[in-house]
């Protein structure tokens, strides 16, 4: 099967542990803090690879990580740095974030990459935390969680032409005949059930080798899902030129040309925009003879490119090639990749100083990117580091809101999946 759609998880590695050392030496009675900070988590990215043209690799591994950093030492050392960690991915393939549905990179071109999770900051060392007025801070930061994230990776092919029509019509005969790839080709609908691609060639030695696909056939209600080709009309979104087979010698090749316009259209009105060729095959059979005339005049009078071939002997080929070497960009254009080109990065989610406080069945519940990242790189069980969540609290405006919201003494306040049981604390009265 054809693998053009996978689901993974990723997740970073954590930063490692601030260190609460003090100094110890000999000749120094009372050292001051000296512990370094943790080093920070490794980070996954994907990577297109030019060896790989489909998601296989994904089909039964489903879940990655990259390594933690470590945690920081005495004498100010700095905890290690995790690994990143380096996915391959096909050109052509979309990932779209399956939380918020939003699509994060589309990475069309060999070496382009993402991250797509960041790997946690190291916490910082207690060195980081002495004053004029305290010099011996027993606080120092957890290191921060790693991202994680459900990624869904789609794959969609990347090929200059594009074959499409009802199944049968002799989309992978046609492939064969003007490549050398061999798709399977048979007498009965579906047929071909996954993408087939070939190089073509122009039959001009013009330094261009487009590449061609040849998809499952589409039916009517492909657009709504009916059918195999629906999963496989994103293959042909980016494609510079559409071939448009029509099985000249089916009952009605007018109904089954119109049938595949209104389904294109159905699925992306833009399809309709890409220059189209009509191909009208099956032309040694008489019944495709005897109806051409009539097609032709209407693909005239609607102004639409047409050609009349029969795969099978190889007649109208070269005229073929032909109006597809017109209708294709020069060989610089080609070598770039086709529309939309680029990697289309968005931002990862950045740290924000907002918050809400709602109550649930269980309590008060405070969410917010900072106070939350705050919450699980405190070490509660150290008295300082709790202090300095508290005050947190109160610079935030947190400690006023929960007052707002009616919280009493011992009260539990969950907070970035710890539990809390709320002090009141003499500075927010
Ligand atoms: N006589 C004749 N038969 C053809 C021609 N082109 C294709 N055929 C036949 O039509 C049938 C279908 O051809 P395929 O190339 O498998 O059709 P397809 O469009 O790829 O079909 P699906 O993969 O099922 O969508 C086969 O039996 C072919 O031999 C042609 O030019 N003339
Ligand atoms: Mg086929």
């Amino acid at each position: 099967m054809f693998l053009d759609e996978v689901r993974i998880v990723v997740r970073a590695g954590a930063g490692g542990d601030g260190a609460a050392t003090m100094r110890r030496e000999a000749h120094v009675p009372r050292g001051g803090p000296d512990g370094g900070d943790g080093g920070r988590g490794g980070s996954v990215y994907l990577r297109v690879d030019v060896g790989q043209t489909t998601l296989r690799d994904f089909r039964y591994r489903h879940r990655f990580a990259a390594t933690p950093g470590g945690s920081g030492e005495r004498q100010k050392r700095h905890g290690k740095a995790g690994e990143d960690l380096f996915l391959a991915v096909p050109p052509g393939t979309a990932v779209i974030d399956e939380g918020t549905g939003e699509l994060i990179a589309d990475l069309v071109a060999v070496g382009q990459e993402a991250m797509v999770a960041r790997g946690g900051r190291g916490g910082l060392g207690n060195v980081h935390f002495a004053t004029a007025t305290h010099q011996a801070p027993r606080h120092a930061q957890r290191g921060e969680p790693g991202e994680e994230r459900t990624l869904r990776l789609e794959l969609r092919l990347i090929a200059d032409v594009g074959l499409v029509g009802l199944p049968n019509a002799g989309k992978s005969t046609l492939l064969a005949a003007l490549t050398a790839a061999r798709p399977k080709i048979a007498p009965y609908p579906f047929t071909t059930l996954e993408p087939n691609l070939g190089v073509l060639d122009l039959g001009v030695d013009d330094g261009r080798r487009p590449t061609i696909a040849d998809v499952p056939g589409l039916i009517e209600g492909a657009s709504d899902g009916a059918g195999l080709g629906h999963a496989f009309l994103r293959h042909v979104e980016r494609t510079r030129v559409l071939l448009h087979v029509v099985d000249g010698a089916s009952r009605d090749p007018q109904w089954d040309h119109d049938v595949i316009r209104d389904e294109l259209e159905a699925h992306d009105p833009a399809l309709l925009a890409k220059p189209i060729l009509v191909v009208f095959n099956k032309m040694d059979l008489p019944a495709a003879q005897a109806a051409w005339p009539a097609f032709e005049a209407e693909a005239r009078r609607e102004d639409r490119g047409v050609v009349a071939i029969s795969a099978d002997t190889g007649e109208g080929l070269d005229a073929l090639r032909s109006a597809v070497g017109v209708m294709l960009p020069d060989a610089e254009a080609l070598a770039e990749p086709p529309e939309p080109a680029g990697v289309v990065v968005h931002r990862l989610e950045a740290a924000g100083d907002g918050f809400t406080v709602e109550r649930d069945a269980e309590g008060l519940v405070v969410r917010g990117k900072r106070i939350e990242r705050l919450a699980v790189q405190t070490n509660f069980d150290n008295e300082e580091s709790a202090e300095r969540f508290q005050r947190e609290l109160l610079r935030l405006g947190i400690d006023a809101a929960l007052r707002r919201a009616g919280v009493r003494p011992g009260d539990s306040v969950r907070v970035g999946g710890l539990e809390l049981a709320w002090e009141p604390s003499e500075e927010g009265e």
